[in-house]
């Protein structure tokens, strides 16, 4: 297809079957803070290699959709101004002008499905936002779950959302949810939420084998599996909560709207935490890099 490049190492790693494994890049253009944004996009390929798998981090470089980056590109992306956050509805304009842009996990899947990448790893989706009957905010992600075929891993839903609602957005839009090891959904920063998974699996081979069922039954649509963050580097629910509270009534104080509003919220969070959420992020990121790797594994024997 045109616009859409695939890195040689990627391409020739699905021509022949072997693993491979995408990334998005909202995380690094707009999750987290220069230089441990690219440290960590660095060590999360890392971490997918030593799990046998290829990485592929997806962005959109001068109009053209890459899948798979140099570490090169990874650290322009880190550090350059302008980069547009990139989900489905912004695919167009970024390419017909030519522009640089970080994608989101709508805008990964969709790189990825184009790719014929089945299994990609972030740290949270987007999802229903706390108040949504009244604001409409639901991320275009879960939208995107309901189309596009690709498994994306992620630590859960943070609680700047609200998770039941999201839940039950995903079982609407028919959306298979696996929590990986865990009774309960995990909320990125803490390995609780409160809310009780439907489906929990503990081991990757289960997962690979539920989604192999469902691409015989030529379904539509993603699976989402949910990983806890480590023990060791979560930030509990109910201390978590009061940080959360306060950066929503600042995003409201401010004004902040549309796709600014995740960003701004994961900033607050980490001011508010002096910084140990981001910790927890990168924890967390790197666990479900390893998660991932052996679903993609499981795929492609
Ligand atoms: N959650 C995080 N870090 C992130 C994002 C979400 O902890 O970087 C990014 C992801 O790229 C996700 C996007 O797809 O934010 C969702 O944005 P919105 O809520 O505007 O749809
Ligand atoms: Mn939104």
């Amino acid at each position: 297809m045109d616009h859409l490049r695939i890195k040689p190492e990627v391409k020739e790693a699905l021509e022949q079957g072997r693993p491979v494994v995408a990334l998005e890049s909202t995380i690094i253009a707009h999750g987290m803070p220069y230089p441990r944004n690219v440290e960590t996009a660095l060590n999360v390929e890392k971490v997918i290699r030593e799990h046998g798998a290829v990485p592929a981090t997806v962005a959109i470089i001068g109009g053209e959709i890459r899948v798979g980056l140099t570490p090169e590109e990874i650290e322009y992306l880190g550090t350059a101004k302008g980069v547009l956050k990139v989900s489905r509805r912004d695919m167009p304009l970024v390419i017909s002008k030519k522009m640089d842009g970080a994608t989101t996990v709508a805008g990964t899947m969709m790189a990825a499905a184009m790719a014929g990448i089945k299994v990609f790893v972030t740290g949270g989706i987007g999802g229903v936002h706390r108040g949504a009957g009244e604001s409409f905010d639901i991320s275009a992600d879960l939208e995107e779950f309901k189309t596009t075929n690709v498994t994306v891993v992620c630590a859960g839903c943070k609680s700047i959302l609200d998770i039941p609602a999201t839940m039950e957005y995903l079982e609407t839009k028919g959306v298979p949810v696996v929590c990986y090891g865990a009774d309960e959904i995990p909320a990125f920063y803490s390995r609780r939420s409160g809310v009780m998974a439907e489906l929990r699996m503990d081991d990757p081979r289960e997962i690979a084998d539920m989604i192999r069922a469902k691409d015989a039954l030529e379904l539509p649509g993603g699976v989402l599996v949910t990983c806890p963050v480590p023990e060791e580097d979560e930030i509990p629910f109910e201390e978590m909560d009061g940080y959360i509270q306060e950066a929503l009534a600042d995003c409201a104080r401010d004004g902040v709207t549309g796709k600014r509003i995740t960003p701004y919220l994961l900033s607050k969070v980490k001011d508010l935490t002096e910084g140990r959420s981001l910790e927890a992020n990168i924890k967390l990121v790197l666990n479900n890099a390893a998660v991932g790797a052996e679903i993609a594994k499981g795929l492609a024997k």
